[in-house]
């Protein structure tokens, strides 16, 4: 179909779409995130996102099946709006084959490990393999991806009591940081959001702006070869 279109429209179309892209920046920005909360059964997946979006925690345990949905709405700042779509992944959902589909579109991820079970923590690295494998961004980097210590209201096992070890452990699995948490007493379970999130947004940007040159590049080429590229857009051009 493209060869019915002249020259001079396709380029009055570029032109037009540089318009409404700048007309819009002045609007305060939304974005949405799509972020996985994996880990082993029992660690606290559920109860952070509960305590994250709900304020709410609960003793009782029930095993999620399959996968459930939460989304937290963040002020980020005076013109940006973050919706966080977090996808609540079974720990049993492991030894399925539905991970591939679940890890989809996804921009940052949280494994979670128990302090209390140090079976839990030996199992983070096979979670990290199985999202590093399954999902990257659009740019081909890995998704960024926090580790969360939870329960840490309780006596730990193992290696989370020494914090070398623990950002060495990181830095080699490809961490981009670890924190501390419990749902129960409510603790760092924001500031590791807004760590993620934080890194989220920076990935954006930079990604953004190799486009954003591209994007000029082609215009200062195209405009080279017309003098009617400031012509109002044809309906139906596009
Ligand atoms: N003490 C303490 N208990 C917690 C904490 N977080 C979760 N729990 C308890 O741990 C149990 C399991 O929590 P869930 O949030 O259901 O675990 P999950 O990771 O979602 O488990 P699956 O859905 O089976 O994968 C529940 O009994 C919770 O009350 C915490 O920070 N401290
Ligand atoms: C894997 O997927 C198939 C369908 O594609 C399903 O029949 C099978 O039960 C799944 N296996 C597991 C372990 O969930
Ligand atoms: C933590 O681990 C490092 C590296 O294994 C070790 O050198 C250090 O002594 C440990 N720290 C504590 C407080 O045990
Ligand atoms: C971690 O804590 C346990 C007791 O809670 C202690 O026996 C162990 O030495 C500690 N390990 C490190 C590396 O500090
Ligand atoms: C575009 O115009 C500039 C200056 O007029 C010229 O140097 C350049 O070679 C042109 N590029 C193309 C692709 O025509
Ligand atoms: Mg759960």
């Amino acid at each position: 179909m493209l060869m019915f279109l002249s020259p001079i429209t396709i380029i009055t179309c570029i032109v037009f779409f540089v318009f409404v892209y700048q007309a819009g920046a002045g609007e305060k920005k939304e974005h949405l995130y799509k972020i996985l909360v994996i880990g082993e059964l029992g660690t606290g997946k559920t109860s952070i996102i509960k305590r994250y979006v709900h304020q709410f925690f609960s003793q009782h345990y029930r095993a999620t099946i399959g996968v459930d949905f939460a989304l937290k709405v963040l002020n980020w700042n005076a013109d940006t709006l973050i919706r966080l779509q977090l996808w609540d992944i079974a720990g049993q959902e492991r030894f399925g084959n539905m991970t591939r589909v679940y890890y989809k579109e996804a921009v940052g991820a949280f494994v979670v490990f128990d302090v209390t079970r140090a079976s839990t923590f030996e199992a983070v690295t096979k979670w990290k393999g199985d999202l590093d494998n399954k999902v990257q961004l659009a740019d081909g980097s890995p998704v960024p991806c926090v580790l969360l210590a939870n329960k840490c209201d309780q006596a730990k096992e193992g290696l989370v009591n020494n914090t070398t070890q623990m950002d060495e452990f990181c830095k080699d699995k490809g961490f981009i940081g670890w924190y501390e948490t419990s749902a129960k007493e409510n603790i760092n379970i924001d500031e590791a959001a807004r760590f993620l999130v934080t890194k989220i947004l920076e990935k954006e940007k930079a990604n953004k702006l190799s486009d954003e040159e591209r994007d000029r590049d082609r215009v200062v080429l195209e405009s080279n070869d017309t003098s009617k590229k400031s012509e109002k857009p044809r309906s139906g051009c596009c």
